[in-house]
């Protein structure tokens, strides 16, 4: 009887970030690359829904009083992505070795009417920020060829209707729920009062599981109007990168798309500085959020220095800055840490 032999790069693959999604009704179960592409056939082959039964009407979303519009210009493109660009981990001292570029999604900032890149392709997408009373204004073009299916762009936090809510639901699905290689769409969000925080944007489309996995995510800032802006401030989004998705060896666990210290962001403050560090789960495990040589208040004015965060959840950590070095942040989940979910934090004097 012959013996099953189950290479490395399978069992990883098998062990490793496998998960189910339903995409046009069909389960596809991803355990590797190979399951993704057939994901990806099925999102292309999802029609396009009939133009669904109006869901208003609704007063068109304008500015609060004393708010004003932010416009922004989003693309959606793939592009091949390095997650350990300097091929090594600083917090270890060693080198990362094996093949490390894979296809991610990701959204990118745009200038107006899209004429040209305003910041490179990055994970999260860009920062949208705003106070309360404004109206986002988010010119969504999906830009890719290479993967070829409708994505979307779905906020957390603010306020819309559901012309505006960016998601996929079969037949009562609205135009910005499906927006196709080449189309584009205008999202009109509001930041009302119960908005202020961190929130996550992702795609919703159909096959929204495997293209977050990717890197179609980002975030929205919303303060108080008014509020003073922290001297120092940062998105970080923690994600898997499993072999399924990327077709690497070994899963990593990132942050903003990048694995091991010296690769995701080194965070930059001086002593008096006031500090905010906003931090959200951008998958299906949850994480924590630790400092070291740091402690600040949650909402409920309790002393912390690791929250946990579930998945799209955005943790805050917010203080004046009062003890200079060399840090470490990282997720506290072990496996999450060793495997890359880490960064520096520099504090000068
Ligand atoms: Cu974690």
């Amino acid at each position: 009887m012959p013996r099953r032999v189950i290479d490395r790069r399978a069992f990883l693959g098998t062990s490793a970030g496998a998960f189910i999604c339903t995409i046009g009704g069909r389960e596809i179960a991803v355990r590797s690359p190979e399951d993704a592409t057939e994901a990806d056939a099925a999102a292309r082959a999802v029609a396009r829904p009939a133009q669904a039964e109006p869901t208003g009407p609704f007063a068109a979303p304008q500015p609060a009083p004393g708010g004003t519009r932010r416009e922004y210009w989003v693309q959606a493109r793939s592009l091949r992505w390095d997650p350990v660009p300097t091929w090594r981990d600083d917090w270890h001292d060693v080198p990362v070795r094996g093949k490390r570029t894979f296809r991610a999604f990701t959204y990118q900032l745009m200038t107006a009417g899209f004429a040209r890149p305003a910041a490179p392709a990055s994970m999260p997408g860009p920062v949208l920020t705003a106070e309360v009373g404004d109206l986002l204004v988010v010119h969504f073009r999906n830009a890719d060829e290479e993967l070829g299916q409708p994505v979307t762009m779905h906020p957390h936090g603010v306020r819309y209707t559901p012309d505006y809510d960016g998601s996929y639901v079969g037949a009562y699905t609205r135009p910005g729920g499906f927006v196709e290689p080449g189309e584009e769409f205008t999202y009109l969000w509001e930041a009302t009062p119960d908005s202020v925080g961190v929130w996550p944007y992702h795609d919703h489309g159909p096959n929204h599981m495997l293209n977050s996995f990717r890197g179609l995510f980002g975030a929205i800032v919303v303060r108080d109007r008014g509020a003073k802006a922290p001297d120092v401030e940062q998105v970080l989004a923690l994600h898997a990168l499993t072999p399924p998705v990327t077709g690497l060896r070994s899963p990593l666990q990132a942050i903003n798309g990048r694995a091991y210290a010296g690769n995701t962001p080194t965070l930059r403050a001086r002593v008096g500085e006031d500090v905010e560090i906003n931090a959200f789960g951008m998958d299906s495990n949850f994480h924590t959020f630790h400092i070291h040589g740091h402690r600040w208040r949650d909402p409920a004015g309790a002393f912390i220095d690791n929250p946990a965060m579930g998945p799209n959840e955005g943790v805050t950590a917010r203080f004046v800055e009062d003890n200079p070095g060399r840090w470490l942040y990282h997720c506290h989940v072990f496996t999450h840490q060793d495997a890359g979910m880490a960064g520096w934090y520099v504090v000068d004097p």
